[in-house]
């Protein structure tokens, strides 16, 4: 509810007041710039009819009033007149004064750790998800809060993992192709491709842009060992920023370099940090995976120890058992990963018995999307 709107800056911003005593401040630029009429925005697709080179550079607020829960703003030179919804001024104000420290993240994003997480490993059957719009949401909601899930249900037959795909997406191909066998090989061109065990990682930290989901389902898993786990790279970036905050610094801040050069004809290279933050410190991408680090050459020399003891204690603490989450896959189950957060690892197992997975890229931007449409869906069939 909004009790008052006042110019400022000689029109250059408003100040406005909420019931409850919060106030917004906004620019007169950026509200002409996002005016909902369908002059500036497509009545159907939403898409912004205009270019910033349309909207005067001298534009100002000529008079502006509180009509109906709603904004009306007249801008000069243009005369024009455009109402704003409070909710909508609401839920897109930025005049914001908390700080934020680097390596934050948003409200979403729920960090964890094997005591939180091991009795409560998110689920669901693909069956329910397939049919259920809800089941869907809730199994989509806990990818994007907690990077991780499991799905069960499957028929435990070659290409079953693209049933999970298709509910939310489209599958990344990749010089590995459009899905992968993992399974012991002769003569593997990757050490996925044997029965090693695998310390966490995140996968094809080589590849620019990373893929950021991984899907790896299981048709059949009769050895010993083999367990898989996962765990929670944002977890372990922030224990290690709390601890030694100058390493956390130096991985955040120098680029590593990641390379695979296993099959002729192919050499992925990449240069990014294993702990990446975006241009507001936000944390938006953890790449770990000891099998394909290259040697790393833009860290000062003078700093290469302090690197090197960082990455190693970044190492040990995605080794420690309590931040670990640990499952066995069985016939006909899968589990996605967000790749640009939790990390997976598989121990070690015996040559009796017989482990075939398969694994494919998927992006998270259509799996969020999907997520935000059934919210979106949901929420009008509420209204
Ligand atoms: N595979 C399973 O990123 C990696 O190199 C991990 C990837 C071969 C597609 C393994
Ligand atoms: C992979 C991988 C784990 C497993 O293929 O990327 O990490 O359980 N495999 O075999
Ligand atoms: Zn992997």
């Amino acid at each position: 509810m909004l009790t008052h709107a006042l110019i400022g800056d000689e029109g250059k911003t408003i100040e406005l007041g909420w019931q409850g005593g919060r106030r917004t401040r906004f620019h007169a630029m950026w509200l002409r710039d996002n005016a909902l009429d369908d002059k500036t925005r497509s009545a159907g697709n939403g898409q912004r009819l205009v270019t910033i080179l349309d909207i005067p550079a001298e534009t100002r607020i000529g008079a502006a009033a509180i009509k109906g829960g709603a904004l009306e703003v007249s801008f000069v030179p243009e005369g024009k007149t455009v109402s704003f919804p409070a909710q909508w001024l609401s839920a897109n104000a930025y005049d914001r004064d908390e700080l934020r420290e680097p390596g934050w993240t948003g409200d979403i994003i729920q960090r964890w750790t094997k005591a939180t997480m091991q009795n409560s490993v998110p689920r669901a059957s693909y069956k329910a998800a397939f049919h259920g719009r809800g089941v869907l949401r809730e199994w989509l909601s806990a990818v994007r809060t907690y990077g991780f899930a499991v799905m069960d249900g499957l028929p435990a037959e070659s290409g079953a993992l693209c049933k999970v795909s298709d509910l939310f997406g489209y599958i990344r191909e990749t010089n590995y192709g459009r899905w992968f066998e993992v399974r012991a090989e002769v003569n593997p061109n990757n050490l996925a491709y044997t029965n090693l065990g695998l310390q966490a990682h995140t996968d094809n930290p080589y590849r620019d842009p990373v893929p950021t989901l991984q899907i790896l389902a299981c048709i059949e898993n009769t050895v010993e060992g083999g367990e898989s786990s996962v765990v929670d790279g944002f977890a372990a970036a922030a224990a290690l920023q709390a601890e030694n905050p100058e390493g956390f610094r130096l991985l955040s801040s120098c680029p590593a370099r990641f390379e695979y050069a296993g099959s002729s004809g192919v050499r992925l290279q990449a240069k990014r940090p294993m702990i990446e933050l975006g241009p507001d410190g936000e944390l938006i991408c953890i790449r770990f995976n000891n099998r394909s680090l290259a040697p790393v050459v833009d860290v000062p020399f003078a700093d290469m120890d302090a690197y090197y003891a960082a990455y190693r204690r970044f190492a040990e603490l995605i080794e420690d058992p309590a931040f670990e989450v640990t499952f066995k896959l069985q016939p006909g189950q899968a589990f996605i990963v967000d790749n640009t957060r939790v990390m997976h690892a598989r121990k070690a197992f015996s040559g009796t018995g017989k482990r075939w997975l398969q694994g494919c890229y998927a992006d998270k931007d259509g799996l969020l999307s999907t997520l935000a449409a059934i919210e979106h869906s949901f929420k009008e069939a509420a209204e």
